[in-house]
């Protein structure tokens, strides 16, 4: 069993099941969730210069500028200087991969393999809580009242990108720019492989690799 701090990165093809396991890994490890794909909707609701810059790259599923990325990212970073952490949708290309092990100890990276058709169908399902991020599915994992988050009362809404245009759009671009980052992980070690068609039948196999480095809390 290894001590030292958690700093891993959670990856994976659009709506293979990312936020969901980081939530579970959340709710059974001492590791702080920090989404690229949260915070940048996070400013896209609240209005800002950042919000109003991203916005059309995500509504259109292209991905945003690098710089922009780890700006952001590096300074939610600099926040948790002792925490564990576990980075979902960061590092999305080469260069930001090479500035993120530039700048810290990575301790793993978990790369979630689930069949295409089986993301288009789940994407038309999905609901979300857009201030805290809460994902839901109206098959896998629906809310208590439909239509609601069961946390805050609040209303769910579906995603401005999981519209099927977007998400083959979304799909395609990841098929086409994941390769440099696959072969920097693998060449550095990091790099581990779950295969899924569910995210309970990956859940086992993460839960089982990740309690080789931190102890579960529950
Ligand atoms: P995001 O937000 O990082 P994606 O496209 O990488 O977006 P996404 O869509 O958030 O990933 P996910 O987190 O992998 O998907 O999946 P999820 O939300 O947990 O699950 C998807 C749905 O399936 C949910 O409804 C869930 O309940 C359901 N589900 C889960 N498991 C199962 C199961 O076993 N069975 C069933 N039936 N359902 C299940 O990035 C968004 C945009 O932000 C920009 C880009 O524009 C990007 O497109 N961006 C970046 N741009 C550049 N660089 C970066 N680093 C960027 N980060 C974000
Ligand atoms: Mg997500």
């Amino acid at each position: 069993m290894r001590t030292q701090i958690f700093r891993a990165v959670i990856m994976g093809a659009p709506a293979s099941g990312k936020g969901t396991i980081s939530s579970r890994i959340v709710k059974y490890f001492e590791v702080k969730h920090l989404s690229s794909g949260d915070m940048l909707r996070t400013h896209i609701l609240n209005n800002t210069a950042l919000g109003v810059r991203v916005q059309g790259f995500i509504n259109e599923g292209r991905l945003v500028p690098d710089d922009v990325m780890m700006n952001l990212v590096n300074e939610e970073l600099k926040k948790l200087p002792n925490d564990n952490w576990l980075l979902d949708g960061f590092p999305r290309t080469r260069n930001q991969a090479e500035l993120l092990l530039k700048n810290y100890p990575i301790t793993c990276v978990l790369n979630l393999i689930v069949p295409f058709e089986v993301i288009v169908n789940r994407v038309k399902g999905r609901w979300i809580h857009p201030s805290s991020g809460r994902v839901y599915n109206t098959e896998y994992s629906p809310p208590k009242i439909a239509g609601i988050d069961d946390v805050t009362g609040e209303p769910l809404v579906q995603r401005a990108d999981d519209n099927p245009e977007t998400v083959k759009k979304r799909l395609q671009i990841y098929a086409s720019t994941i390769e440099p980052l696959l072969e920097l992980y693998q060449k550095t070690g990091l790099l581990q492989n779950f295969h899924g068609e569910t995210s309970d039948e990956i859940w086992t196999q993460v839960f089982a690799y990740v309690s080789n480095f931190i102890k579960p809390k529950i």
